[in-house]
């Protein structure tokens, strides 16, 4: 599990924009979203008792098959994680007729190898994950299954539109659900790439899923990635928290939303979600605000901010939940300022994307029909290439402000020399890369 701060972010400018390939864009730019590594820390009671097996199973992945991977035998490769999964309780029959035969999609090494080349604004983002239709749509979505959804809230204490809102954000509403097998894209990621420990245990966990009847290998299929059904599930994540809501005896997360919902809503729940709290509310700061202060790190109570200034955006005294919170400038001081509480930090357990949490919470308020941003993102930002972070990062190392990798992630460290190269300058010092603040730094270190 990653730490909600240090990690920039950052997406493929390829394809349309489904929004469907924004979280496969979030997933690609690190691997996979930290829900899917968490989950496999979160046993549930009835695999409790797999848990010793699955923690030496974890270490011979991790030191057995990476080797094989290298190696380049594919067919040894899948030999070692079949033998895993049999130490794991996956019937030698389940393993063989689900492995036989596959082959490496050269598909899936094609889409592995696709580098995230931009860090997309605040605007572009929202843009592409909040359209006028989506939030319609969801509205329409959250009323047909009502009678779905409130039981689903009362019990696990989730509300109804967040469990829309990532539906929608996932795969728009089960509009794609991706048609990749997920046993041979597994198989190829695990065996050809560098992640192969992470991978392996996924097609472990999906092995358990075959093995368990919950569906056929043909019927197994989703992104290119793994991820499954109408919230992209990782196996893992399915093995740990999916739940059969319908009573069918079976988890469904293709077609049966009763169960997609409440697979979701126990994720959130396990992950810490607070009853009736929204993720994070807009804020208005006060003229003259120390922008040092907005750090992921650095947490209030909503009385600490008030006396500070702070405001809801609308003007109203802020939100108070008794609990504590951090404020984010995400488009740098000129764009809207919110003020994240501990349900953001849940969703960024689901995806590390802070522009992901974002796009939930909003979709999720503008469904309930709350109004748009009060403060729109600067229409100037553009989108920064890789090699354009890289040359910030030199200059302000040439500066003697940044010691660290020079490695064009637009991470915490960056944007706390770049806060500092603004102090230096003279101006609102944000930690935000806008073009003033990068033309000043490309004078300042010609
Ligand atoms: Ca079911």
């Amino acid at each position: 599990m990653t730490a909600v701060t240090g990690v920039p972010d950052a997406a493929p400018e390829r394809g349309s924009r489904q929004s469907g390939q924004l979280s496969r864009a979030a997933l690609t730019a690190y691997g996979y979203p930290a829900m899917r590594v968490l989950a496999r820390s979160l046993l549930a009671p009835r695999y409790r008792t797999l848990a010793r097996p699955l923690l030496l199973a974890a270490g011979l992945l991790a030191a057995g098959v990476p080797a094989v991977a290298q190696s380049g035998d594919f067919r040894a490769c899948l030999d070692a994680i079949r033998d895993t999964a049999m130490t794991q309780g996956v019937p030698a029959t389940t393993a063989d007729q689900a492995l036989r035969g596959i082959t490496p999609d050269p598909r899936v090494l094609e889409l592995d190898g696709k580098q995230p080349e931009f860090t997309l604004t605040l605007g572009r983002y929202l843009g592409n994950a909040i359209s006028p239709e989506r939030i319609a749509k969801g509205q329409q979505m959250l009323a047909r299954h009502r009678p779905v959804l409130e039981p689903i809230e009362r019990e696990y204490g989730v509300q109804a539109a967040y469990l829309v809102a990532f539906w929608g954000l996932e795969t728009n509403y089960g509009g794609y659900l991706g048609d990749f097998s997920v046993i041979r894209s597994l198989a190829t990621l695990a065996c050809q790439t560098k992640r192969a420990a992470f991978f392996a245990n996924e097609l472990v966990q999906a092995l358990k899923i075959l093995a368990r009847n919950h569906m056929t290998v043909a019927q197994m299929r989703g992104s290119w990635a793994g991820a499954m059904g109408n919230t992209q599930f990782m196996p893992s994540t399915y093995v740990n928290h999916a739940v059969d809501r319908d009573g069918d005896g079976r988890v469904d997360l293709w077609r049966s939303l009763p169960d997609v919902f409440a697979s979701s809503a126990n994720f959130l729940s396990r992950s810490g979600w607070k009853r009736d709290q929204p993720s994070h509310d807009e804020v208005r700061l006060p003229s003259g605000f120390d922008y040092a202060r907005v750090d992921l790190g650095s947490e209030r109570t909503a009385r600490e901010w008030q006396a500070l200034g702070v405001r809801h955006a609308s003007g109203r005294p802020l939100n108070d939940f008794g609990e504590r919170g951090a404020i984010a400038l995400p488009a740098g001081y000129r764009g809207p300022a919110f003020l994240m509480w501990p349900n953001f930090k849940v969703i960024m357990i689901w995806n590390r994307s802070q522009l992901y949490a974002l796009s939930v919470g909003e979709l999720a308020r503008q469904i309930q029909g709350g109004p748009g941003l009060y403060q729109l993102p600067p229409a100037d930002d553009v989108p920064l290439p890789r090699d354009a972070v890289v040359d910030l990062q030199s200059r302000l190392q040439r500066l003697g402000l940044y010691g660290d990798d020079i490695d064009g992630l637009l991470g915490p460290r960056t944007r706390a020399a770049l806060r500092d190269f603004q102090v230096r300058v003279g101006v609102t010092a944000d930690g935000y890369p806008s073009p003033d603040t990068l033309g000043r730094l490309r004078a300042a270190v010609p």
